[in-house]
């Protein structure tokens, strides 16, 4: 192996895995990811990265699962990364309540495991924990800073809640580099097709194709702190460089409601939201969680961290994404 740092990624395949392992690429680094066997194809996101030519040689996949304790000690003990980036997870917010112990087991025993892997076989390293800003969930204050109290209103929230305390724990038990990024919602052409900004840029660009008619939705009066995931996987990297661990809230500022993101949409494609969009009772969740706002200036004090694409400009770029697919 080369004497290039090493970073271990799980959850390389979703979009911020994706786009972390090309920034990682860009800065040297040789980049490990953690796949999981899938019946059909899952490396889609990879796509730029693979092309790179790497594969192999600085880029390398293996398979494992985080439920897999004795895998991931073997992985991480192999490998001796400088960094481990934790993005695996159960991301489906919705899906969790379908499926709360799945979700559990990856995302809370998951996180668990992966955290004890490192402390016994690389003890140095540098551990990020992908946090959510859905464990503010029924918000005690606004905007959410990192001392907000958690209120998860979802299994996906309750096991998030649980991930971002052991990463503390860690911490404060073993000394080991473990941070958690509490990252508001971050999208972009890559972002999972049932997420809310995804099916609706996909379903602006089949209607303005004429493939379809309408774009059926659940809660359009839901607010989202919605980013763009290129800028936030910077946050993440920038965290591990820091001198001490800590924790830290990565948002826009900027809140903005479901309706708000369709009508910016269809504006993209010049036609009128209201003779398309229908509502269905059934795509509400059991609880939900109304709205989020986020407070990044401590990220701004300490990591030089603030984000550039706004909202409109967020909405264009997927709409477009969908378009030119
Ligand atoms: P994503 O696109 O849904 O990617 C999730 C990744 O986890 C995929 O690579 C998936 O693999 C992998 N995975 C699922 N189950 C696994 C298991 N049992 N073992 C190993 N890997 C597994 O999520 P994302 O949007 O990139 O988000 C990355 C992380 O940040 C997640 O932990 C998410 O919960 C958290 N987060 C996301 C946001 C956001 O707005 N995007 C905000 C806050 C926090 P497959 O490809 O095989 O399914
Ligand atoms: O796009 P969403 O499914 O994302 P959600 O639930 O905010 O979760 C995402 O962001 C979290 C960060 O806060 C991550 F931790 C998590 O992993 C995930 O990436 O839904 C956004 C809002 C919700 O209020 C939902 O009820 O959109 C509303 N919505 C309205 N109609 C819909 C729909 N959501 C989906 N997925 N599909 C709909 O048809």
């Amino acid at each position: 192996m080369s004497e290039a740092p090493r970073a271990l990624i799980t959850g390389v395949t979703g979009q911020d895995g994706s786009y972390l392992t090309e920034l990682l690429l860009d800065r040297g680094y040789e980049v490990h990811g953690l796949v999981r066997r899938s019946a059909t194809d899952n490396l889609q996101n990879l796509r730029p990265a693979l092309a790179r030519g790497v594969l192999n040689e600085r880029l390398f996949l293996h398979f494992g699962d985080l439920r897999e304790a004795l895998g991931l000690h073997r992985l991480i003990q192999r490998i001796r990364p400088r960094e481990v980036y934790n993005l695996g997870a159960q991301s489906d917010v919705a899906l969790s309540f379908e499926l709360p112990a799945v979700t559990t087991e990856i995302n809370t025993v998951g996180t668990t495991l992966l955290l004890e892997a490192v402390r016994e076989a690389a003890p140095q390293a540098r551990f990020y924990q992908a946090s959510s800003s859905e464990m503010f969930g029924r918000v005690r204050e606004t905007p959410q800073r990192e001392t907000t109290p958690f209120y998860p209103r979802s299994p996906y929230a309750a096991s998030k809640v649980h991930g971002y305390w052991m990463t503390v724990n860690m911490r404060e038990s073993w000394g080991l580099f473990a941070c958690n990024g509490i990252l508001f919602n971050h999208e972009s052409p890559r972002r999972g097709e049932r997420f809310v900004t995804r099916k609706i840029a996909r379903g602006v660009a089949d209607i303005a194709r004429g493939r379809t008619k309408t774009l059926t939705l659940g809660n359009l009066d839901a607010r989202r702190d919605w980013g763009y995931a290129p800028e936030y996987v910077e946050a993440m990297w920038r965290m591990l460089q820091c001198a001490e661990p800590d924790d830290y809230v990565i948002a826009t500022g900027e809140a903005h409601s479901v309706r708000d993101f369709v009508e910016a949409a269809f504006a993209v494609v010049g036609l009128p939201w209201q003779d398309h969009v229908r509502l269905d009772e059934r795509l509400r969740r059991p609880a939900e969680v109304d709205a989020l706002l986020g407070d990044a200036s401590k990220a701004k004090e300490k990591l030089g961290w603030a984000p550039t694409v706004r909202f409109e400009e967020l909405v264009r770029r997927m709409v477009e994404g969908e378009l030119n697919a």
